[in-house]
């Protein structure tokens, strides 16, 4: 089917329609002690996904201009492909929907 003809897709399923799961470019902002944080670093090491880890603490400028760029004020923030997913929820989403296999 042609990009063209694909059905009506949530903006997460649309970034696994159109490009293979083992390409993505993940990056996470985290800090160490922050549960959600803890299971999304799981997640991706469970499926064998490769990411790239900020780990950063409270108050750290780099944490606080991550939150100001991309408008997520809690860790982790997920990023994948330069495009904002959200937090581990959401990334548990993607997962569970196939979309980071
Ligand atoms: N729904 C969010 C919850 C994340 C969350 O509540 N994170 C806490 C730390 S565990 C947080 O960032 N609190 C504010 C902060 O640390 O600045 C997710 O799934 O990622």
């Amino acid at each position: 089917m042609g990009l063209g003809n694909r059905p009506h897709l949530p903006d997460q399923a649309l970034l696994f329609w159109t490009k293979p799961p083992d390409d993505m470019d993940i990056t996470l902002y985290s800090r160490a002690t922050c549960p959600f944080c803890i299971r999304a670093k799981a997640l991706l090491d469970k499926l064998g996904k490769p990411y790239t880890l900020h780990e950063l603490h409270e108050g750290d400028p780099e944490l606080t201009a991550a939150k100001a760029k991309w408008g997520h004020p809690t860790v982790p923030i997920v990023i994948i492909d330069g495009k904002l997913i959200g937090g581990c929820t959401e990334l548990e989403n993607l997962a569970a929907s196939g979309g980071l296999r």
